[in-house]
């Protein structure tokens, strides 16, 4: 089957435009009446949900942004009572306070629908067996991978992340056809199947749906060749749904956006103006069908350009390009979020070190690495050796415990991190994607 609801991933531009402003106008009643947050920012901008009747309006409503989620945690901006939420997630924001996501019942049937849609672009039916090697748990990837899987009938396979050697075995085994995972993993999968000696023909893996953090034309060359796939890129954000918000078809020009049930925007980060379809700018979403967490033009910080143009697969929805970057300093790092100020704050928690820190990433072996560089201050840079590694293991435990990251941490002498006299720089990625 080529789409899976081509109701909807097929409609007409009027009729689209008809079904996003009706659901618009009654998403801005909802939050208007059941969010005071949404009330107090609406009224502060002199607008209330009336004033709302087409998407030309839409660019009259404030945006949301992680730190209204921040300032409301960790059930502010639900629209509804816990007692109809039935699923929570989480992902990571500064200072440790994760930012909270709830899911009515209707919310999680709509995630399992956009990520059928997702599937099926990937050529995936009932035939499929899919292998979710996405993290299960507080992570959206696993959850949403999993239900959208169960939903076009295929066979799951819920492994999550990790033990590769068990993955590939599986995969062999259990004749995997599609692999849903970050694609730096299913680099790693590649590299790791050529050392055990496994071929790729000796596998039933047809596809894969690889995202949850930026990667590159070239990359995705390199996996579809490595693993002999077709590797479709999957975009989203657990604020909005999880993943799911758009994906490739199999042209792979631009991944179509779930319209139905997410409005994008394109704005210039610094002014906030909305740009024209072309523009590259800062993505915006706002969710019209959601209930228990819908948001008003949440700014995801993702750089990217949208394409209005009716796609050569036959679906007429807005496609957005490969995500380039970020308007903030947020870093990805093996599909876990940090924040250089997440890091910041428990070295000041520690407290024994001086306020000076770089963090180097890079990408060894096809995996992400972080190393964590502090200056020793000068009383502590004389002591004994045996100290300063103390500090190490015991800063190395804190990161990890705090933020869930594996990285190794160097106690530098003072003095050897660049200062700046404008905007530090705290981070050195040298990660080519
Ligand atoms: O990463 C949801 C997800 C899971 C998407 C599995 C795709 C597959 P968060 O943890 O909230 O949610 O992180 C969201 O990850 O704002 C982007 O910066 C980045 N991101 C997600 N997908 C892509 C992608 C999930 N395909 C943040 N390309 C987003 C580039 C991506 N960046």
């Amino acid at each position: 089957m080529q789409y899976w609801n081509p109701t909807y991933e097929c409609m007409s531009r009027d009729e689209m435009t008809r079904v996003q402003t009706e659901r618009l106008i009654n998403t801005v009643k909802r939050v208007y009446f059941n969010v005071p947050f949404y009330r107090n920012k609406m009224q502060q901008a002199g607008i209330e949900p009336g004033d709302i009747k087409s998407l030309e309006d839409l660019k009259k409503l404030p945006f949301t942004t992680k730190q209204d989620l921040r300032d409301n945690y960790p059930y502010g901006l639900f629209a509804v009572p816990l007692s109809e939420i039935v699923r929570i997630h989480a992902s990571s924001g500064t200072t440790g306070k994760q930012t909270v996501v709830g899911y009515t019942r209707k919310d999680l049937d709509t995630w399992a629908e956009v990520m059928a849609r997702t599937y099926t672009n990937a050529g995936g039916s009932k035939e499929s067996v899919i292998q979710v090697a996405y993290g299960y748990g507080l992570f959206t990837g696993g959850l949403g991978a999993h239900y959208g899987a169960e939903r076009i009938g295929a066979s799951v396979i819920p492994i999550s992340g990790g033990n590769t050697k068990r993955q590939l075995q599986i995969m062999k085994d259990f004749g995997t056809t599609l692999l849903a995972c970050t694609p730096s993993y299913a680099l790693f999968m590649a590299e790791e199947m050529e050392e055990l000696g496994i071929k790729k023909n000796e596998l039933k893996l047809r596809a894969g749906v690889f995202g949850a953090e930026p990667w590159s034309e070239s990359m995705r060359k390199e996996i579809e060749e490595r693993l002999g796939i077709l590797a479709i890129d999957i975009y989203g954000l657990s604020e909005i749904i999880g993943p799911g918000v758009a994906c490739d078809c199999y042209l792979k020009n631009g991944m179509h956006i779930q319209e139905d049930h997410f409005i994008p925007e394109i704005i210039d980060p610094e002014t906030q103006e909305v740009l024209p379809y072309g523009s590259k700018g800062e993505l915006v979403f706002t969710t019209i069908t959601k209930e228990g967490l819908p948001l008003i033009r949440y700014r995801t910080r993702d750089i990217s350009t949208l394409n209005n143009e009716v796609c050569g697969c036959g679906r007429t929805s807005v496609r957005m390009s490969k995500v380039s970057g970020r308007s903030d300093d947020m870093l990805i790092i093996r599909g876990v979020n940090v924040f250089p100020s997440q890091i910041e704050s428990v070295l000041l928690e520690i407290g024994e070190t001086a306020p000076h820190y770089l963090l180097i990433v890079d990408r060894v072996d096809n995996l992400d690495s972080l190393e964590i560089w502090v200056e020793m201050t000068q009383n502590m840079f004389s002591d004994e050796v045996k100290r300063i590694e103390d500090l190490e293991r015991h800063i190395k435990k804190e990161i990890e415990g705090t933020l869930g990251i594996n990285a190794k941490v160097k106690l530098v002498e003072p003095k050897t991190i660049e200062r700046s006299e404008g905007k530090a720089k705290r981070v050195i990625d040298k990660r080519k994607i």
